[in-house]
């Protein structure tokens, strides 16, 4: 958007599924994100989509993502469509050269990410924002800034904690691309280094589906030998918890997950734990669309890239090969394109 255009009119957004997720960044841009409005949104439900649309003005309704991104009253696009559906319409996204807000994960295998990330180096512009949402979270941010800060010293260890009330039955690929990809890149977020070898362990839900993925144990083993361990319950059966903990050589920091107080009263020691991802993270959210809104008026690219989105999904790819063959396996070495440096 050049600047002229940008100081005086909202930057129009076509948000990408109406579901969950798709749902509540319309709500959040329409209703909480200065300087922006939702001009259309896209469902292969059309019934939902034009209930969404209903919520904010007059958006065009589409069923087809091809047409919305040709919307000529569309500067900027959100993509909350199924997983499987990312890698193509960033692409096309990329192609109309229109700046995209893309829900992870980038892909759901390790080509499609690639080809995301060669259409973007090709384009020559920092085109993609990855919706890693955590890196909005204020506690998180915290822990960033004190690893930033130099005060824990070299940090040698992270543990990450993360639970799903419960997602249905899902296969271990599936588990780690869509639920583990956060902590992979929460661990390389707070570290900064590559990843040169993971070991990724899993329970299955039934012995009858081995494939099946109801725990996931996961090791990363840091180029400067720093580790990580990820904790992925899939199925927790009592909420959803995100704690993540950074151990440096002079102390630690960690979010405790929660965002309700705890309650002791009448001998009870009480805390709320949140069902799921949209109101543990409300806030980040809400951060996450304001940042990319601000970013995109600004022509100025910010927050998680495509390379954020690659480099994860490169990571994953190796848990995957672990978690089928039952050992430790090297990732592969990762070459950070100029545009991402
Ligand atoms: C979901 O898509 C998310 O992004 C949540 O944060 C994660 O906990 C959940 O497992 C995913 O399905």
């Amino acid at each position: 958007m050049n600047t002229d255009t940008a100081l005086q009119q909202n930057l129009r957004i076509g948000v990408i599924g109406t579901g969950g997720m798709g749902g509540r960044h319309v709500q959040n841009l329409a209703r909480r994100t200065a300087g922006a409005e939702v001009s259309a949104v896209m469902d292969v439900d059309m019934t939902r989509a034009a209930q969404i649309a209903s919520q904010c003005g007059d958006a065009e309704v589409y069923n087809d993502a091809t047409l919305l991104i040709a919307d000529p009253n569309v500067d900027a696009i959100v993509i909350a469509a199924p997983d499987p559906t990312h890698a193509e319409i960033a692409i096309a996204c990329i192609k109309a050269g229109k700046p995209t807000l893309c829900e992870k994960p980038l892909a759901t295998n390790l080509p499609d990410a690639r080809r995301v990330m060669d259409a973007e180096v090709t384009s020559g512009r920092r085109l993609i924002q990855l919706g890693f949402m955590r890196e909005y979270d204020p506690a998180h941010r915290q822990i960033k800034d004190t690893v930033e800060s130099g005060a824990l010293g070299r940090p040698l260890y992270f543990r990450g904690t993360h639970t799903n009330l419960s997602e249905g039955e899902r296969t271990v690929e599936e588990v780690i691309v869509n639920s583990a990809i956060h902590d992979i890149h929460s661990a390389h977020w707070l570290f900064g280094r590559d990843v040169t070898n993971v070991f990724a362990r899993y329970i299955p839900v039934t012995t009858a589906r081995p494939d099946s993925c109801r725990f996931a144990l996961i090791e990363l083993l840091f180029a400067d030998g720093a580790l990580a361990l990820i904790e992925l319950n899939a199925d927790a059966g009592y909420g959803y918890e995100v704690r993540v903990e950074v151990i440096g050589e002079q102390g630690s920091a960690s979010v405790n997950g929660l965002q309700e107080m705890r309650l002791r009263l009448d001998g009870r020691r009480a805390q709320v734990v949140e069902p799921e991802w949209l109101s543990r993270f409300d806030r980040a959210y809400v951060n996450e669309v304001r940042a990319w809104v601000q970013s995109v008026r600004s022509d100025q690219p910010a927050g998680p890239s495509t390379w954020d989105g690659y480099w994860s999904m490169v990571v994953a790819d190796a848990c995957i090969a672990s978690a089928r063959s039952g050992r430790p396996e090297a990732v592969a070495e990762m070459e950070q394109p100029a545009l991402y440096r």
